[in-house]
């Protein structure tokens, strides 16, 4: 019975591991649309440009769009994420994710509630959760979350109402918490080096990414920039 339960407690822990590792490795390069910033191409053309050239993962983050025409919009970058079997996560809308069955969701301090997202979407979902400080990192974790996006790091104009977060924070979220973290804010191939040793995973990338006149290079370079971080 106890040599049961032990092998059972190791085998639960290596799993836990391996969730862990895949999530910082998925995390690497996370690139967030932004439609406001394409001239004139079109976002399921980027998405699948930089999904063949080192994005790990992909947040459909459209505050424009609503009903129909956000749906629409999923379902195209979702059969793309397919294509190049990289995880999409949904923003905010934990019914949108379960409706078109998407990888995960990510969830902003004022949106839904971290527990009920998971009763909905099940465990293996990837819920992603946004920390400001270490508090709301610690909290995120407790509720289950898998990864935190942590900003904004550097001055962003595709986000208002954003508070700034040193790099001295955004070490200190990362070695207090056990999850993964990526950095978000302002991040471009320009200014990714200075997140050097503060232990996230990866980075979360919109307007570098997607106003970029050459994002396959911009992916690339980011893709490079953050293995050496
Ligand atoms: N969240 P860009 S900053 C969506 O600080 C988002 O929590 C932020 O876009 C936060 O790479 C941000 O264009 C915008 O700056 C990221």
């Amino acid at each position: 019975r106890w040599c049961e339960r032990t092998v059972a407690q190791i085998m639960s822990n290596l799993l836990l591991d391996w969730k862990k590792f895949m999530n910082r490795e998925i995390l690497k390069l996370y690139a967030v649309t932004d439609t406001s910033c394409l001239h004139g191409k079109t976002l399921a053309g980027i998405v699948e440009q930089v999904l063949q050239n080192g994005v790990s993962i992909l947040q459909l983050r459209e505050k424009h769009l609503a009903g129909n025409e956000l749906l629409a919009e999923a379902l195209q970058i979702k059969d793309i994420c397919r294509k190049y079997n990289v995880p999409l996560i949904i923003n905010d809308d934990v019914e949108l994710a379960a409706a078109i069955k998407a990888a995960g969701v990510h969830l902003g301090q004022d949106d839904g509630d971290i527990r009920s997202a998971r009763k909905i979407l099940g465990p293996k979902a990837y819920i992603g959760v946004s920390a400001h400080n270490v508090a709301e990192a610690v909290a995120a974790e407790s509720a289950g979350a898998d990864y935190l996006g942590c900003g904004a790091v550097f001055a962003t104009s595709t986000k208002s109402g954003t508070t700034h977060l040193a790099v001295e924070s955004l070490r200190e979220i990362c070695s207090t918490v056990s999850i993964p973290a990526v950095a978000i804010g302002g991040i471009c191939t320009d200014n990714i080096s200075l997140l050097r040793g503060s232990g996230i995973a990866g980075v979360a990338v919109a307007s570098a990414l997607f106003g970029a006149a050459d994002p396959v290079a911009c992916a690339q370079r980011l893709l490079c920039e953050v293995e050496n971080l």
